[in-house]
């Protein structure tokens, strides 16, 4: 499959922030059966992110409050290299503040090799923080305008679940020029320690992911896909091949896998590359693309 761009040989990469911080756990996602993999979101300065606790589980899935821990783009070169020479495709996800900061780190991802950038503009988990503007379509498209200025490679944006109107969102990231979108980042919810009577996180907040985010995600998926002409990366609860089946039909053309690697493993996306298939060859389809939105049409 080629997704604006990018070559993919299996439906499946791993979702931002999920095994992202090095060389070596995004090359055994790869050899899991992978097609690409997607870096840890690289900011332009390092950050350590909130103080624990972060994570939290709960029956349908896990809330995080990282915080945007990472070394940097600049930090993380090294290992993109690594990656690279290697032979993995590479989808680096990426914030900024200014627009400076994104056009910069932009060219530095694509000198490092990056075969597609995947710009987070969703993340639930910090306050005021320019870059973070997927609720603002004027700013959404800007943003993104200048990135395609620069970039050399395929340009994803990430959404936000946490908006009331995804649509109009979706159309700013077309009007900018985007070659796909990623949908979708974390739903803001919280959790409370009956016990201590106090929030969970030490941010109060986190992003809600796993199973119990999947009907809203693909909700998401379903609505860009009638809104736009764009490729869609579905992401939110995939567990099964079941579940990026689901996808496909809404109209993502590949989906990411995150909360589940936790529970499957990296097995995992070899696990749903395979039930793809044999759901392709039971129906008489011969492609992924083939079933690419088919719930569309009645
Ligand atoms: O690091 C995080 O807190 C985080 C990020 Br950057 C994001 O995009 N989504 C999320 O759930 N957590």
């Amino acid at each position: 499959m080629d997704l604006a761009g990018l070559k993919l040989r299996s439906p499946t990469l791993n979702a931002a922030g999920v095994l992202g911080m090095s060389a070596p756990l995004l090359k055994r996602v790869f050899d899991s059966g992978a097609a690409a993999v997607v870096t840890k979101s690289l900011g332009p300065q390092a950050r350590t992110g909130h103080i624990n606790p972060t994570v939290v589980t709960f029956e349908g899935g896990i809330l995080n409050a990282m915080g945007l821990p990472n070394p940097s783009v600049e930090g993380f070169l090294g290992e993109l290299r690594e990656l690279k020479h290697e032979g993995v495709p590479i989808v680096a996800s990426f914030f900024a503040s200014t627009v400076k900061e994104f056009k910069e780190n932009s060219i530095m991802l694509c000198e490092a090799g990056a075969d597609a950038l995947e710009l987070n503009l969703s993340c639930p988990n910090v306050e005021g923080e320019p870059g973070m503007c997927a609720a603002d379509p004027v700013t959404t498209e800007r943003l993104i305008a200048a990135v395609k200025e620069v970039s050399k490679v395929p340009v994803f944006v990430k959404l936000s679940p946490n908006v009331t109107d995804i649509v109009g969102i979706a159309k700013a990231v077309e009007m900018g020029g985007a070659d796909g979108i990623t949908a979708v980042n974390t739903l803001k919810a919280m959790a409370i320690d009956i016990d201590f009577r106090r929030p969970v996180l030490s941010n109060i907040t986190g992003g809600l992911s796993g199973p119990a985010l999947k009907p809203v995600a693909l909700r998401c998926v379903w609505e860009i896909a009638e809104a736009v002409d764009l490729p869609i990366i579905g992401c939110g609860g995939v567990s099964s091949w079941r579940d990026a089946i689901e996808y496909l039909l809404a109209g993502a053309s590949a989906v990411e896998i995150g909360t589940a690697v936790m529970d499957h493993g990296f097995e995992i996306f070899n696990t749903v590359n395979i039930g793809v298939a044999k759901y392709l060859e039971k129906n008489g389809f011969k492609a992924v693309e083939e079933i690419v939105g088919l719930a569309h049409r009645s």
